[in-house]
């Protein structure tokens, strides 16, 4: 007998009749267990967890819980229970007791093989993982497949995830407040300190781990470098060992000035040997204490932050010094391609912020070390409703990339209005780079185009401490669509937004339809009443990045032009006339973009210059468009309450008032927005609305 098995044991589920009433607050988020008992009841009541690591433990209990059982007694016994029953472990440690099963339909990393298997009169669901986490997936998975009552009575499915990196990032500071965050405070710190208290922690970390993530960066990337205080590193520890048993790995984001600023060095010069030496040192500090430490993430040369370029050193050197101290202990550096001048000169029209981080970073191709992961925004802009995908991932053919996505709705509507961006992401992540045959961006960032070990996702989520995690109900299904995406993009947008509609709400087919239609078209009302044809943000970008404030932009060194004047509006990109932006892309992408004839009209703006009387593909004119546009998105965003308001009654009241509240306010917003900018429009160009609706709305 081996060692896995004697350490197996068996769960008897005793149910629990106990149901008391309860607010719904929306804590449960996706993890609704009252469905799984419901579609559970031809499931077998045992649950077999075999082997000895924490992880598989926690996938054992999550299926008791679901269940709604009670853990029975531990059995210390290589023997299978001769009645039908769930049986979870990794490949190691189940295939002796299914010495039949074949190796090859494992997958490696993180997958996992969902299996039904008849055996001595018995009949065993199998969830076995190549690693402990794929035993969790598997078993999230499982559960998440009976909730949606999809028939689970036999099984044979090994998915595996796109890329190895799947994470996310809190900008949450050290004093407890959250950069860009709309839904209370943090739930990691407070007052200069951890919190003491992390239950909320381990609720996060369990609803990553329900959607594959496995990494998550605590603090905001504008760090403070009293993260990697001596005093830091306890507190550090508690989190993640609050995390490890859902196997999602601890990361921080520090600075780059920290051998200065906390190490007491006189320089932080990326190849001064002393701050190596500080580096090293410090990530072997961290190892000790936490071994299976994810990495950092660092933000440099970027709004103000210290950087290379002080030294005039490159992002390779600094990503490289830090990297080498992560390496031994398999750890990954994350640096952010987000750096760019914010001085620059508006009068300029060469000038270009979109260039920043393609002209910074692809020089360095090939210079960076093994485990350093570039993270690249999905536009070369800033999280905008609206950009095309960085030319950057069609770059770096010799350097690990990973995208940056926005679950925290920075400048799509921050919770208060509902914009569900899987459809956006869906567009980035298949835009084809045509880097080198068919090359669109999820199989890049996977690596699997130019074959990197490392690669993945990075999303800023920053939930708070309200109890439903982000604010807006309705937001949780970016959080639960990021997740599902970094494990296979594939999905549609269709099918995330039903399975989280079913997941959150039930299966009712009523609320089904109407949730995932209302969320599949909210990102194109969002648009419609505040960016239009790609015009660069028309949000006021000065102070909070929310509401128009349509000169914000202009005027100033921060590059998120969109250049409208009394002729015309857009930024002229192009190779031909323009800043050469579109000169950053291949061959095939420049010949979409270069020439009117063939840019789509959804970007237009972003590439081109024109006339208000340009006209587009549709046929409309650009300022018509303008008008039409902010009209018909306001009409959309008043029908949102009406497509609500039809789950009257379907659905909890506590969760039905907060969202038509939320929704109400957003299309009386939606108003606001719609005649700031038709009004302004209307100034500006001199030009009626042809169909006479301004004034009178
Ligand atoms: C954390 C935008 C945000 C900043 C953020 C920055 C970044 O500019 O407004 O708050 O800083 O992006 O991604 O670093």
């Amino acid at each position: 007998m081996r060692d896995a098995f004697c350490l197996a044991y068996i769960a008897i589920l005793s149910p629990i009749s106990i149901h008391t009433a309860f607010a719904e607050s929306g804590a449960e988020a996706w993890l609704r267990y009252s469905q799984v008992k419901e579609g559970a009841t031809s499931l077998p009541n045992r649950v077999a967890v075999v082997g000895n690591s924490e992880i598989v433990r926690t996938a054992g209990s999550e299926l008791v819980r679901a269940l709604e059982g009670r853990p029975g007694k531990r059995v210390p016994t290589g023997e299978l229970p001769n009645a039908d029953a769930f049986v979870l472990g990794t490949w190691r440690d189940i295939h002796p007791l299914f010495p039949s099963l074949s190796r090859s339909r494992v997958p490696s990393g993180d997958g996992f093989w969902l299996k039904t298997v008849p055996q001595h009169g018995a009949k065993y669901w199998l969830i076995i993982g190549a690693s402990n986490r794929g035993v969790l997936y598997g078993t999230f998975s499982l559960l998440a497949r009976i909730a949606q009552q999809q028939h689970v009575l036999t099984l044979d499915d090994s998915p595996s995830p796109s890329a190895p990196i799947r994470w996310v990032s809190q900008w949450d500071n050290l004093d407890g407040t959250i950069e860009r965050g709309y839904a209370g405070r943090s739930i990691f710190l407070d007052n200069g300190q951890v919190r003491g208290d992390l239950t909320r922690v381990s609720e996060y970390a369990r609803l990553l781990a329900s959607i594959g993530i496995n990494g998550c960066a605590i603090n905001n990337v504008n760090a403070d470098p009293r993260v990697l205080s001596s005093e830091m590193l306890p507190q550090l520890v508690r989190i993640a060992d609050t995390f490890r048993p859902w196997g999602v790995k601890l990361a921080i984001s520090v600075d780059l000035s920290s051998p200065m600023a906390v190490g007491g060095l006189k320089t932080f010069d990326p190849l001064d040997p002393d701050v190596a030496a500080w580096w090293k040192k410090a990530g072997d500090g961290i190892y000790a204490r936490i071994p299976d430490f994810g990495g950092f993430v660092v933000k440099a040369d970027s709004e103000g932050r210290s950087g290379p370029s002080q030294y005039g050193r490159t992002a390779a050197d600094a990503a490289n010094v830090i990297a080498r101290a992560l390496r031994p202990h398999h750890g990954v550096l994350l640096y952010r391609a987000f750096v760019y001048n914010h001085h620059l000169d508006w009068r300029d029209l060469k000038a270009d912020r979109a260039r920043a981080a393609y002209d910074y970073f692809h020089p360095l191709d090939g210079n960076f070390d093994e485990n350093v992961v570039i993270q690249i925004k999905y536009g070369p802009i800033d999280s905008q409703v609206r950009e095309p995908a960085s030319p950057l991932f069609g770059a770096m053919p010799n350097t690990s990339q990973a995208i940056e996505l926005q679950v925290t709705q920075e400048y799509t509507g921050q919770q208060r209005h509902l914009c569900f961006l899987v459809p956006m992401w869906k567009e980035i992540l298949d835009f084809d780079m045509h880097a080198n045959g068919a090359t669109p961006v999820k199989k890049i960032v996977s690596g699997e185009v130019w074959h990197r070990r490392l690669g993945g996702y990075n999303a800023v989520v920053n939930v708070g401490l309200d109890a439903n995690w982000l604010g807006h109900p309705l937001a949780m299904a970016n959080l639960y669509g990021y997740g599902r995406l970094a494990w296979n993009p594939n999905l549609s947008a269709e099918e995330i937004a039903a399975e989280w509609t079913r997941l959150t709400f039930g299966n009712n087919p009523q609320v089904v339809s109407t949730i995932s239609k209302m969320l599949l078209s909210s990102w194109h009302i969002y648009e419609s009443y505040t960016g239009p044809l790609g015009a660069g943000t028309l949000t006021d970008i000065l102070g909070d990045h929310y509401g128009p404030g349509i000169e914000s932009s202009e005027h100033n060194g921060w590059g998120q032009w969109h250049r409208a004047d009394e002729h015309g509006i857009g930024m002229d990109r192009t190779i031909a006339t323009g800043t050469g932006y579109i000169g950053q892309y291949s061959r095939e992408v420049q010949k979409r973009y270069e020439w009117l004839a063939n840019c789509p009209d959804e970007l237009l703006l972003f590439m081109h210059h024109v006339p208000y009387t340009f006209v587009l593909h549709s046929g409309n004119t650009v300022i018509q468009h303008i008008y039409d546009s902010h009209y018909e998105g306001a009409e959309q965003a008043a029908e949102l309450v009406t497509q609500w308001k039809s789950l009257h009654g379907q659905i909890d009241d506590e969760r039905y008032s907060d969202v038509l509240t939320r929704l109400e306010y957003q299309a009386g917003h939606a108003i606001v927005w719609r005649d700031t900018v038709v009004n302004w429009f209307f100034k500006t160009s001199g030009i009626m609305d042809a169909k006479g609706r301004m004034g009178h709305p």
